[in-house]
C-alpha cells in the first residue's frame, strides 16, 4: 500500500476532509482485516522520486498488487503513472475525499485510465474497499 505526499498528517490536521485515523491507526487497521492469505507492506512518502524508485523495487518482488493514494501526484505526475504501467502489477487509486466535489484541478487523473479501480470519497474505508477488490481480481 502506497500514500503520497501529505498523507502521513492524516487524522492531524484537516479532520472536516481527510478524518481523524492517523496513518499508523489505518495501516494496524488494514493489516488487521487483511484478507486470509495476503500479506500487506505499507510505504509513504513526500518525494516523488522515492515514490518512483519504491514503485520500481516491484518488479523485483513477489508483489501481486497495489493499493495506492498518490495524492497531490494524482493531478501532476506522469513519472508516477509511467512507473505504475512499467511495472504491470494490478493497482486500485484510492482517495479519501471525493475529489470530483472538490477543486477542478482535482478531477483529473493521470492514473486512473490505468487503473483496475478507482475509489473516491469513502473516507479511510476506501483502502479497505481497495484490499477486497484486489483480492477479488486476484481470485480470478
Ligand atoms: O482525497 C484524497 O485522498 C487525496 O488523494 C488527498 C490529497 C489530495 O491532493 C488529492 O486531491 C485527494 C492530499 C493529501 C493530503 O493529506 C492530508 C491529510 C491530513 C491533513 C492534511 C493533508
Amino acid at each position: 500500500m502506497l500514500n503520497g505526499p501529505n498523507l502521513n498528517l492524516l487524522g492531524r490536521r484537516e479532520p472536516g476532509v481527510y478524518g481523524t485515523t492517523t496513518l499508523q491507526e489505518l495501516e494496524n487497521g488494514l493489516s488487521a482485516i487483511a484478507p486470509s492469505g495476503m500479506m500487506l507492506e505499507f510505504f509513504q512518502s513526500n518525494h516523488e522520486g522515492q515514490m518512483t524508485d519504491r514503485i520500481h523495487r516491484v518488479m523485483d518482488e513477489p508483489v501481486d498488487g497495489l493499493v495506492i493514494n498518490p495524492g497531490a501526484w494524482t493531478h501532476t505526475s506522469v513519472a508516477i503513472r509511467d512507473a505504475l504501467s512499467a511495472v504491470a502489477a494490478p493497482f486500485v487509486e484510492v482517495h479519501i475525499s471525493n475529489v470530483h466535489a472538490r477543486e477542478a484541478f482535482r478531477h483529473h487523473s493521470y492514473l486512473s485510465d490505468v487503473a483496475l479501480a478507482v475509489i473516491v470519497g469513502c473516507g479511510t474505508q476506501g483502502y479497505a474497499f481497495a484490499l477486497e477488490t484486489l483480492k477479488q481480481h486476484l481470485k480470478g
